[in-house]
């Protein structure tokens, strides 16, 4: 059957200048919406406007355009059913033959940061998928086309076809159309079920989370476990899932994993850092000047661990700084930059693989945890806090660099797994006691490994993640060197804990907050 009427009515207007010019060649008559007919008119071509072709305004600014029995009945009539045929003749309705919508862009308003709910819900198009659905449904005698991408496609079909469009491919471009639509409807339902009547985020009854695939993994955290990377249909281009790799082999699930754990900890600094993760955790951290002297601190805090690491920047890589790393076995490099220059340098380590993500901070909706049978979630900790919400509850008072280095202590503890201790001291880390049952054995860990890496604790500020239940972890921390302790409080024995540090002459600094990381 030959294509005699379009309705063209598309948001995002690429390539659709060209086509309609094409169509018009076919001797097509095109109807458009009221910004797509303007375009079109604007370059020559010859098209009727909807409101014209129905006699009817576009309303309610424009959330009514399309929605009009004329449009519907013209593109929802079997043209082989007399009685379809007749109805529609009757009506003074001609077929529309060829659909051509693109929907108001939801996904990409809810993605920008300052998106409110009224954007959204202006977003939500209504007349679109209501045309998409329809053409759609009737394959049997409508094309419809949802994709720029399939431009191309639709013409060398018309070409080939006199003017027509085979069946086949009808049904391919239905098929595809209602998976958009499913996907569109998605989209909105996952963005409207975490938001409660008050604006505020909850969690619905039913979760309904939607992940794409991204690719699949050869093997997960073990050879014999088979494994995928999804990503969020929300789109957060700052999160790892919106990497890009520029050189290296494939990344392994593992990888993923702890570079995450690496990406996350980096973008909570303002100055040059750099943090190394090993294993899920941060294993050297520090910021300075630059990132040549942010590597070589964060390097030094444990090397050995440091082999075969992730190794986050939160600045461009330059060509001094990338010699420097092939210095060592590195597993990721992951950066919002990489200079041009070095790239090459990199390049000579084919292995290495290099990532790019743009530094944006925007945290996961949800973390999610498997469980036997079910699913645990919780917003994310997304907490940093600042310098006045510190209280100093020692006789001793802290010294400008003390509060500079245990706000620093703090925000790497934040990330490295409970019970986390961190000794530190001018931006880097010293000593680093990670993922142990017991918070004394996390602090003689961290103070074996400083002494491991030839590194003193002397003077330097220790962070811990959770409250010391009792007076012996800071004891421990105490007389491997620590002057300034950073912690929650709240154990029913601070008092015997802020007793303990006033003997000792230490600072003490409470937060009021806790960053368990399991
Ligand atoms: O506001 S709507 O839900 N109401 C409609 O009747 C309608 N018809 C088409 N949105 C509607 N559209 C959408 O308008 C299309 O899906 C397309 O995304 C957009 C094109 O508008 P314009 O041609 O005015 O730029």
């Amino acid at each position: 059957m030959t294509i005699k009427q379009a309705l063209i009515s598309v948001s995002d207007k690429t390539g659709i200048v060209e086509l309609a010019k094409k169509l018009h060649q076919f001797g097509i008559n095109i109807i458009s919406s009221g910004g797509t007919a303007k375009l079109l008119q604007e370059a020559g071509i010859a098209v009727t406007e909807v409101s014209e072709y129905t006699n009817f305004p576009e309303m309610l600014d424009g959330r009514v355009k399309t929605l009009h029995p004329k449009i519907h009945a013209g593109i929802l009539a079997k043209m082989d059913v007399p009685v379809h045929n007749q109805a529609i003749q009757n009506a003074g309705i001609s077929p529309i033959e060829l659909v051509i919508v693109n929907l108001y862009p939801f996904v990409e308003t809810i993605a920008r940061a300052d998106c409110t709910l009224e954007d959204a819900i202006e977003n939500i198009d209504i007349g679109g998928p209501t045309l998409i659905r329809a053409a759609a449904k009737n394959y049997q005698h409508v094309t419809v086309i949802i994709d720029p991408e399939d431009y191309p496609i639709l013409l060398t079909e018309m070409e080939s076809g006199n003017g027509t469009v085979a069946l086949t491919r009808r049904f391919q471009f239905a098929q595809k159309a209602f998976s958009h639509t499913a996907r569109y409807d998605s989209a909105i339902s996952n963005y409207l079920t975490a938001i409660d009547s008050n604006q505020q985020q909850l969690f619905p009854n039913h979760l309904n989370l939607n992940f794409n695939i991204i690719q699949s993994l050869r093997y997960g955290e073990n050879p014999h476990q088979q494994a995928a990377f999804y990503r969020d249909a929300i789109n957060l281009p700052g999160s790892l899932a919106n990497y890009t790799q520029l050189q290296g082999k494939e990344l392994s699930y593992n990888n993923i994993a702890d570079t995450d754990a690496a990406w996350e900890c980096i973008k909570t600094f303002n100055r040059p850092a750099c943090v190394i993760v090993k294993h899920a955790n941060p294993c050297g951290v520090a910021i300075a000047d630059t990132l040549l002297a942010a590597y070589k601190l964060a390097f030094a805090t444990d090397p050995t661990s440091a082999f075969g690491g992730i190794i986050a920047f939160n600045r461009s890589v330059d060509a001094e700084l990338a010699e420097a790393i092939s210095k060592q076995f590195v597993e990721v490099i992951i950066a919002p930059e990489i200079s041009l220059e070095a790239s090459s340098i990199l390049n000579q380590k084919p292995n290495i693989r290099v990532l790019t993500v743009p530094l944006q901070m925007q945290p996961n909706r949800y973390e999610l945890k498997r469980v036997g049978g079910g699913l645990l979630v919780q917003t994310p900790d997304s907490l940093n806090i600042t310098e006045n919400q510190l209280k100093v509850v020692s006789e001793a008072q802290p010294t400008r660099q003390q509060i500079e280095d245990c706000l620093f202590a703090w925000r790497v503890a934040k990330f490295v797994k409970s019970n986390a201790i961190v000794f530190c001291a001018q931006g880097q880390t010293l000593g680093i006691g990670a993922g142990q049952m017991s918070r004394i054995d996390s602090a003689r860990i961290a103070s074996i490994k400083a002494s491991q890496a030839g590194l003193s604790l002397m003077d330097s500020a220790v962070a811990s993640d959770a409250f010391f239940p009792f007076r012996d972890g800071l004891d421990v921390v105490v007389q491997a060197g620590a002057r300034v302790v950073i912690q929650p409080g709240g154990s029913i024995r601070d008092e015997e804990v802020i007793k303990a540090a006033d003997e000792h002459g230490i600072v003490m600094i409470f937060t009021g907050v806790r960053h368990f990381r399991h």
